[in-house]
């Protein structure tokens, strides 16, 4: 069956468009990823399907079919298309396969233990070409990077996005969130501090950055295990060193804490937990003299 032709009644011109470009990217992260690129694609033209409904043909069908919707689902109708397009592939168009059906099940709200194929639709109803939220590029960014990490940027964003103006998240988004946060935790763990200053370390100086130094802070400051200090030749080279750290680090699994910076640009902080690393212009990195007010230790880290 043709899936395109199916859906083009059901929606207007903008909606069929974001259907086939959703599709188009679940086809790329797909065969990234390992999935089905067939059966991304199939999830991704009929994941919206029934977006355009009224909240009457919705609960109709969800009634004549019956989908049993919690309260939370049923007071939540930007949440309802997933499920009665789902049901609409299965009862309707006569697809059987419960890794399609999951997938526009929960293209949405995403879930705890997510299938390959869930992840691959979740994200490319994020990044398909039509979108253009703020913050798209970003994520756009992480999706060819590891699926897990592009689903924790997609579902923070969610969580950021939908609590700024206080509206209800569906347990399922904070299931497929927790998920994948407490891997990260876990994974942390395993980073010890002298090993994450070592790792900073070499990709400062791989990058080009002057006079990397550390101070180990451990037996004197609560705030950290390790100061990392590092000059870039100009506010340029300043961020993009921080950025090549976070980069970096983003892609082992070791997430940021907080950063800061001055409103010169000549001056960041990325503190890591265990370790805050400064990155300064030559200037800046005279003036705040930071260093100075530590021991610094030119040993390996221990
Ligand atoms: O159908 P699309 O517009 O392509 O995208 P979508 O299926 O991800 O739907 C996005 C809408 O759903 C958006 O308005 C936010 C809303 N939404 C997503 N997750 C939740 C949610 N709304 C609530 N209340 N709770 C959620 O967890
Ligand atoms: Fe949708
Ligand atoms: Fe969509």
């Amino acid at each position: 069956m043709i899936y395109e032709d199916v859906i083009k009644p059901f929606l207007s011109e903008k909606r069929f468009k974001h259907c086939l470009n959703v599709a188009r990217a679940a086809e790329k992260l797909a065969k990234q990823y390992g999935a089905d690129p067939e059966k991304a694609k199939v999830a991704g033209v009929l994941h919206d399907i029934t977006k355009e409904w009224t909240v009457q043909q919705h609960l109709k069908f969800a009634e004549e079919f019956g989908i049993e919707l919690t309260e939370f689902e049923f007071s939540s109708e930007k949440l309802f298309h997933a499920m009665t397009g789902s049901a609409y592939a299965r009862h309707i168009l006569e697809i059987n396969d419960d890794d399609i059906l999951n997938a526009i099940r929960y293209h949405t709200t995403g879930r705890a233990g997510m299938s390959l194929l869930e992840k691959v639709v979740f994200i490319a109803d994020f990044i398909s070409d039509d979108r253009d939220y703020k913050g798209v590029d970003e994520i756009r960014k992480w999706a060819y990077r590891g699926l897990d990490k592009v689903m924790m940027e997609g579902l923070a964003y969610t969580v950021k996005d939908l609590s700024k103006s206080n509206k209800p998240i569906h347990p399922n988004t904070f299931g497929a969130y927790n998920e994948i946060a407490l891997k990260r935790v876990k994974g942390e763990k395993v980073v010890k501090a002298s090993e994450l200053c070592s790792k900073v370390c070499e990709i400062l100086e791989n990058k080009k950055a002057i006079e990397v130094n550390y101070s180990c802070v451990k037996d004197v400051s609560v705030l950290a295990d390790y100061f990392i200090y590092a000059t870039g030749t100009s506010n340029t080279h300043v961020k993009s060193l921080a950025e090549e750290v976070e980069l970096k680090l983003k892609e082992k699994g070791i997430y940021l804490d907080r950063r800061e910076a001055d409103k010169y640009g000549t001056w960041i902080l990325l503190d890591y937990a265990d370790v805050i690393v400064h990155i300064f212009t030559e200037d800046a990195r005279k003036l705040y003299n930071l260093e100075e007010l530590w021991d610094k230790v030119r040993s390996e880290p221990k």
